[in-house]
């Protein structure tokens, strides 16, 4: 059966990635299949989010090379923050260079990524070797990565095709490839987790590109597993209630998809 027919509970068994079931067992204990996109330009911001938002994700997504007072020191925090609420961390890198480059943009530089992310996203543009090389870099810890399969931007240039590379990319690299960026069901594999950014309740655009679309409508109409909200949380007046809401229409709409 289908990917979008199975339950989390069933997919921890399918899946031979332990980021994936790690992340599968999150979201069934917390009933939430909320990520967080913390696009925000202070260590202050971004903890002060992440302690109170921690108890509805499954997940932070981060940004930190748009920040303006990186330390590593924000990332321990990160961490403890994400085992004190049980989420886990989330760099949206887009890694797309040869290998040897990303695997030396993963393990070093200012950011250290591999040190403190469990999962990253990369671009499949430059074929195995980006993938290659962040597993490479990564070594024996617990870590993984999420292909940008589409785009939810005005133009994006992911064809069919290029969706099917991803596929099958990630097909013969389960060991590091968790699932995909993806804005409609790309793959019915129930090994691979699909996460869909582009969801704002009161919006459809913004004024560079970005295209909204609900929770319900990501997760009934796009396949989406994950849901991956930015500023309509963390702009909103009352970010907790707005993550609450979120969460709640996030996960019933995957349990009445999975329902059947
Ligand atoms: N993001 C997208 N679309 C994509 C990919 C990543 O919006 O196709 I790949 C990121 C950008 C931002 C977050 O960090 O997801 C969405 O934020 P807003 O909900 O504020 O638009």
């Amino acid at each position: 059966t289908d990917r979008k027919d199975q339950t989390f509970e069933s997919r921890i068994s399918t899946t031979n990635h332990p980021l994936s079931r790690r992340l599968f067992k999150i979201m069934l204990r917390k009933k939430t299949n909320l990520c967080v996109a913390a696009d925000v330009a202070t260590s202050q911001q971004l903890l002060s989010l992440a302690d109170q938002l921690g108890p509805h994700i499954c997940l932070l997504k981060t940004h930190v090379d748009l920040m303006s007072d990186f330390t590593l020191d924000t990332t321990q925090e990160l961490k403890e923050l994400a085992e004190k609420h049980n989420f886990l961390l989330f760099e949206d890198r887009k890694f797309g260079d040869i290998g040897n480059t990303v695997a030396k943009q993963y393990s070093g530089g200012a950011h250290k990524v591999v040190e403190w992310a469990h999962l990253v996203t990369a671009h499949a543009l430059p074929g195995p070797g980006v993938i290659e090389g962040l597993a490479s870099a990564a070594q024996d810890q617990e870590r993984g990565c999420v292909l940008v399969s589409q785009m939810s931007s005005v133009g994006a240039l992911t064809s069919q095709e290029y969706v099917n590379g991803c596929s099958r990319l990630a097909e013969n690299h389960t060991y590091f490839v968790v699932g995909f960026v993806s804005q409609s069901s790309v793959s019915g594999d129930s090994r691979f987790i699909l996460f869909t950014p582009g969801v704002q309740l009161d919006k459809s655009v913004d004024n560079l590109g970005q295209q909204y679309v609900t929770p319900r409508a990501a997760v009934l109409e796009r396949g989406a597993d994950i849901i991956i909200v930015g500023r309509g949380i963390t702009q909103a007046s009352d970010p907790v209630a707005t993550a609450i809401t979120y969460k709640q229409q996030a996960f019933s709409a995957y349990e009445e998809r999975v329902a059947g």
